[in-house]
């Protein structure tokens, strides 16, 4: 027989033997103090899954979804899973271009959106090739779950190959052209199994789920790694730092981003005893600053563990969570650095014709391993530039390795703003700005600051003749693009600063505005 190796198969099988206990407790919005037990994320998986199935879609058909957080949007990606299709989760914040876009590359079979969304998310989906629509509203509400209602709660998973599509995330480009990054069954599940031991799940852990579900952080590091412990979960719909920190003694795991961590530190109540119970706090997808390391050690007692990843590469690097024997047992999580290369991932620093550097010089960081993507949807040619002869991906990122094998990242060589924990591409932004009438030229750059770590500024230069107000120019931006991509502030200018060769110098920028919001 052939083996299944269906993500689904593999975090079912660790669920617990009484599957009448506690999977997800929700904690706040409309489903708050609901329940879930094991069983039933069996069970209404497999309903919806039959309900996918009923749609008679070709194999691997993309599954779009931008619906608010719930417990029955995991059950819809789930149930994704189970049926062998491809889920495309798409960010809430995404406005109509944006998820035109998604939806013009990506094609999807289904596209799941809010109740309140339908008319116009139903009016692109069907412009294109989608062929069915439901809703999905926060409240165990909406159309999927009325259908999904007369079908079966039994099914027998989709069987799929290691190498089969389970997933695609889209990733702005640096060239403003969103590239779908497709991930396997095999990617995920490599990475998951390789957490599992080395962030050490134990057997009554309890995670304290507070990030979107849309992204690789919250998807695939914390519900992945809940799912493949048999471990239950705290479910906030929204994050919301006094929920956290009130949580604490219940809950024994936490993911977050750096803001996160930056407003739980603002909460008086967040000390050792409050922290007590719990064994680790992780934090990713952007620079964790050592002011937040160091303060939460001194108010918790707690080391947070950093760790490094990409959406093309789910978790690259971790610190250890354990003495590392790899690395001469090394234990310290040390601030400022992302880590080891996992177990299975080969990370080098090369420099610019691709020659590995010396131990802790600087360089461009590639990487290997079964985690890494299968490439970008429908580019084969950006999937080729991607890679290197050898089958190493460039990351983008720039760092070091020392001689112990800790890794840093010290900057980017895409251009790329990482603000509250969400990839803003300037080159998208910039575009969008230019279009705007009066417009001649823009510059997006990323400044520090203290709440979401990094946020863009727009600088842009009027036409001649033409009167640009700043305020109109970020108001312009608020209906087109996602919330979390409109810059903080906004200058027009009579030029911009350029090299010899007419490009922009962006570092200049980020120098003129690094203390706008110090
Ligand atoms: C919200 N706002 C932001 C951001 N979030 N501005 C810049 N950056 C942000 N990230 C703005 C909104 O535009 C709005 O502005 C105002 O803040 C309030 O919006 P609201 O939605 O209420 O904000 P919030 O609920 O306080 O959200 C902040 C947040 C959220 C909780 C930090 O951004 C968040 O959940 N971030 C986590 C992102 C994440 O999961 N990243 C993982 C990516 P206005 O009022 O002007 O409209 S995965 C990844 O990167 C890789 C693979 C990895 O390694 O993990
Ligand atoms: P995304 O494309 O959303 O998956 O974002 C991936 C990028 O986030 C990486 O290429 C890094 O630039 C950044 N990133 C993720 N984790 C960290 C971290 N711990 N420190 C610094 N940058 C990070």
């Amino acid at each position: 027989m052939t083996e299944n190796h269906n993500l689904f198969v593999a975090l079912r099988q660790s669920w617990p033997d009484d599957l009448d206990r506690t999977a997800v407790e929700v904690v706040d919005g409309p489903g708050a103090g609901l329940r879930y037990s094991w069983r039933d994320l069996d069970r209404a998986s497999a309903m919806v899954a039959n309900l996918l199935e009923s749609l008679e879609l070709p194999a691997r058909s993309r599954i779009a979804v931008q619906a608010e957080k719930s417990v029955e949007s995991l059950i819809l990606y789930l149930a994704t899973l189970r049926a062998g299709h491809v889920y495309l989760p798409l960010n809430t914040a995404y406005q109509s271009a944006e998820i035109a876009y998604f939806i013009g590359d990506a094609e999807p079979a289904v596209v799941v959106c809010s109740p309140g969304n339908h008319g116009w998310v139903s009016r692109i989906a069907f412009s294109g090739k989608t062929r069915h629509v439901f809703t999905l509203g926060d409240s165990r509400s909406g159309s999927l779950l009325e259908r999904a209602a007369h079908h079966s709660d039994r099914h027998v998973p989709a069987v799929c190959r290691a190498d089969d599509l389970a997933v695609i995330i889209y990733t702005s480009g640096t060239t403003g052209r969103s590239k779908g990054a497709m991930l396997s069954h095999g990617n995920m599940l490599s990475n998951a199994r390789v957490l599992r031991t080395y962030w050490d799940w134990q057997p009554d852990d309890v995670l304290i789920h507070a990030l979107p579900m849309f992204h690789v952080h919250g998807l695939f590091v914390a519900i992945h790694g809940a799912l493949i412990n048999g471990s239950p979960m705290l479910w906030l719909n929204r994050f919301d730092p006094a929920t956290v920190v009130s949580l604490l003694p219940r809950g024994t795991v936490f993911m977050g981003v750096p803001t996160l961590y930056v407003r739980m530190l603002e909460d008086p109540r967040l000390t050792r005893e409050q922290a007590a119970r719990m064994r680790l706090f992780i934090s990713g997808s952007a620079p964790l600053l050592i002011e937040t390391f160091r303060d939460w050690q001194q108010r918790t007692g707690h080391t947070i563990l950093e760790r490094y990843g990409m959406s093309e590469t789910v978790m690259l690097t971790s610190n250890p969570c354990l003495p590392d024997p790899r690395h001469g047992g090394a234990a310290e999580r040390r601030g400022g650095t992302v880590g080891f290369p996992l177990p299975g991932v080969e990370l080098r620093v090369v420099d610019d014709q691709g020659q590995a550097v010396p131990t802790g010089e600087i360089g461009g960081i590639q990487v290997r391993g079964p985690n890494v993507f299968q490439g970008y949807w429908q580019m084969p040619g950006k999937t080729a530039q991607e890679f290197t002869a050898d089958g190493f991906f460039r990351t983008g990122d720039v760092g070091r390795v020392d001689a112990q094998g800790y890794v840093t990242i010290v900057g980017r060589s895409k251009d790329l703003i990482i603000s509250g924990g969400y990839n803003v591409y300037p080159a998208e932004v910039e575009g969008f700005i230019n279009d705007l009438p009066g417009v001649a030229e823009s510059a997006v750059v990323g400044v520090p600051h203290p709440d979401f770590g990094e946020v863009g500024v727009a600088v842009v230069i009027a036409r001649p003749g033409a009167r640009l107000e700043p305020g109109r120019v970020i108001g312009e931006l608020r209906a087109r693009l996602a919330n979390f991509k409109i810059p903080k502030r906004c200058f027009v200018v009579s030029e911009l600063p350029r090299n010899t060769m007419g490009k922009v110098q962006k570092n200049l920028l980020r120098e003129q505005y690094k203390g706008l919001f110090a």
